[in-house]
């Protein structure tokens, strides 16, 4: 049995993700982790909240609440909102976990062992009203090169000028409003990843078959940028995993935490331990997917993000990874995306701009969401959400093609022949050139989806849904009726078939609807061995129900309704 480790992207705890999140990584990560579940893969499908860093801080302070407990009710949330778009992760996990501590704890230890770690001192604001040092973003003043009195220590909002906390006028603490502030030396850790450049180029330089999205950010990084300069990976905060060398304490790092980044993706391992602790079985059974000399070897490891992230993904966590001298399993696959921009301009989670994944799950089911959302996946180019596309397109492909197509035949037959699939005639030509039509669509449909190209792939799949439309077009099982009826339940039969063989190529996308069609037909979830055995699944006199509409249409009311509510900023 094939086995294949998939994570996506974890996204940050600090509130709901809007749509262009959810599409960037978490979302296909999902189809491709139902997709090959059906074709029989040992699959474990990791993702997780991201609790870390100064964002978390922030939020849990702007919520009135200590950080740990904002990050508990948030990850709730989030899973919540998970379980509601149908996404099917094996675990989801939290990278404040105390496997996380243990695993990033332990891979620092690993690279100080290995030299490729540094003490550096640095000079950086500390607040005394506070009774700590304070991170670039948490000190605020006059910005000197436009005057706007709330400009932050790494950027003015609103000139944009890059700042050091040190160029502000008259500086103040963002978290006590604080004036009282210091200029100290304090020490941290730095990872010495330019030790590991021949290293990665070699690794990436290994990887045939990659995205070119993908690898032209990492030799950008690699080569011109300064992607792989020596990086702190500690910092001066309260929250987060407390540095420490493995099981010891670092001396002169008391009180500091290491970097979001550093412990983030480490969190994709401790998100399978935490899998198997939560099912109470051994550490084997998690490190068989990531430990090459313990069974993960023939894994095959695909990572899912946004196009930002993919520095963090091809540099940074190889660089711990190999650093570390173990046999870590390293991603085999990385697919990554673009943008999805909201109606005319992008999705903002600071400016509560676009569509939330809560506020969509209240107005409509998951399978409209995931329909558009993946057959318009960010994949080559940057793509926009308009209303107007989404209520054409749902409508056009869920509602007239695939909804109309089990509806009609399974209410044509209700009425001529019962709720039982009828007996009597021989397929003829016309089934026979839709058994190979089919049979060719599903193979490219497979070859798309095996390749993780997934707007080829939602259009092969539409193009099966047509085959049957056009078929029962052609074949008018209403008008043979009236002339030869023996003709006609031959013909309701072959199109009854292809409900479950619909219903099973779809689940991926869409997988209520692709649940509620098996269950209306009596027919069992798997992927088709072949179209010819598919199309005579369901034997004459097997029963089966008409199912409710699948799909109601979208309304020009509604549309307008929505674009309206949603054209605003989320308060
Ligand atoms: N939380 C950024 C993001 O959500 C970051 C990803 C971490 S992946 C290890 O886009
Ligand atoms: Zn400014």
């Amino acid at each position: 049995m094939p086995r294949t480790l998939i994570t996506s992207a974890i996204p940050y705890i600090n509130g709901i993700k809007h749509l262009g999140n959810l599409i960037g990584s978490q979302l296909p990560a999902d189809l491709y982790a139902r997709y090959a579940r059906a074709r029989g893969h040992e699959v474990m499908f990791i993702c997780a909240t991201d609790e870390h860093g100064t964002p978390a801080e922030l939020a849990a302070a702007k919520a009135g609440k200590p950080v740990a407990e904002y990050c508990a009710e948030m990850w709730q949330v989030q899973k919540d909102l998970a379980d509601g778009f149908r996404l099917s992760f094996d675990h989801f996990g939290r990278s404040s976990s105390p496997q996380n501590h243990r695993l990033t704890q332990h891979f620092a230890g690993r690279l100080d062992d290995a030299g490729l770690i540094e003490e550096r001192s640095s000079r950086q604001v500390y607040s005394n009203a506070d009774g700590r040092f304070l991170p670039d973003r948490y000190v605020e003043g006059t910005c000197p090169n436009c005057g706007y009195d709330r400009a932050r220590g790494d950027q003015c909002e609103n000139c944009t000028k890059q700042l050091d906390p040190t160029d502000l006028i008259e500086p103040r603490s963002a978290i006590s409003g604080s004036t009282d502030l210091e200029v100290r030396e304090t020490k941290h850790l730095f990872l010495l990843q330019s030790k590991l450049r021949d290293r990665l180029d070699a690794w990436i330089d290994g990887q045939v078959g990659w995205p070119v999205l993908t690898t032209s950010i990492a030799k950008k990084w690699l080569h011109d940028g300064d992607g792989l300069q020596d990086r702190g990976i500690t910092r001066d905060l309260d929250w987060g995993v407390p540095v420490a060398k493995g099981d010891a304490p670092w001396p002169g790092m008391e009180g500091k935490v290491f970097y979001v980044w550093f412990d983030a993706p480490i969190e994709y391992i401790a998100a399978t331990n935490e899998w198997a602790d939560a099912e109470g079985r051994g550490d084997a059974d998690w490190r068989r997917w990531w430990r090459t000399d313990e069974g993960a070897q023939d894994v095959r490891y695909v990572q899912f993000m946004g196009k930002d992230n993919v520095p963090f993904h091809t540099l940074s966590f190889p660089a711990t990874l190999l650093g570390s001298g173990e046999s870590w399993k390293t991603v085999d696959y990385l697919k990554s995306f673009n943008y999805l921009n909201y109606d005319g301009g992008q999705f903002s989670t600071s400016q509560g701009r676009g569509v939330f994944m809560d506020q969509a799950l209240a107005i409509l089911p998951p399978d409209y969401w995931r329909w558009w959302l993946l057959s318009h996946v960010p994949e080559n180019n940057d793509t926009e959400f308009t209303w107007e596309a989404f209520q054409t397109d749902v409508n056009k492909d869920l509602a007239d093609v695939l909804g109309n197509f089990v509806s009609r035949i399974t209410k044509f037959c209700r009425s001529k022949f019962g709720e039982a699939i009828p007996e009597g005639g021989t397929p003829g030509e016309a089934e026979q050139a839709l058994g190979t039509r089919l049979a060719e669509g599903l193979a490219r449909y497979e070859s798309h989806m095996d390749g993780i190209e997934i707007r080829k792939a939602a259009t092969e799949l539409r193009a099966l849904w047509v085959a049957g439309n056009e078929y029962l077009q052609e074949a008018a099982p209403w008008a043979t009726f009236k002339t030869d009826p023996e003709q006609a339940a031959m013909q309701v039969r072959t199109a009854l078939n292809l409900i479950p063989l619909y219903a099973n190529l779809s689940a991926p996308f869409i997988p209520d609807a692709a649940g509620a069609m098996l269950d209306a037909m009596g027919a069992e979830p798997g992927w088709p061995e072949d179209v010819a055995t598919a199309m005579g699944v369901l034997p004459p006199g097997h029963g089966f129900t008409v199912p409710d509409v699948l799909f109601a249409k979208i309304t020009d009311e509604q549309r307008e309704d929505w674009a309206a509510r949603f054209a605003g900023t989320r308060a």
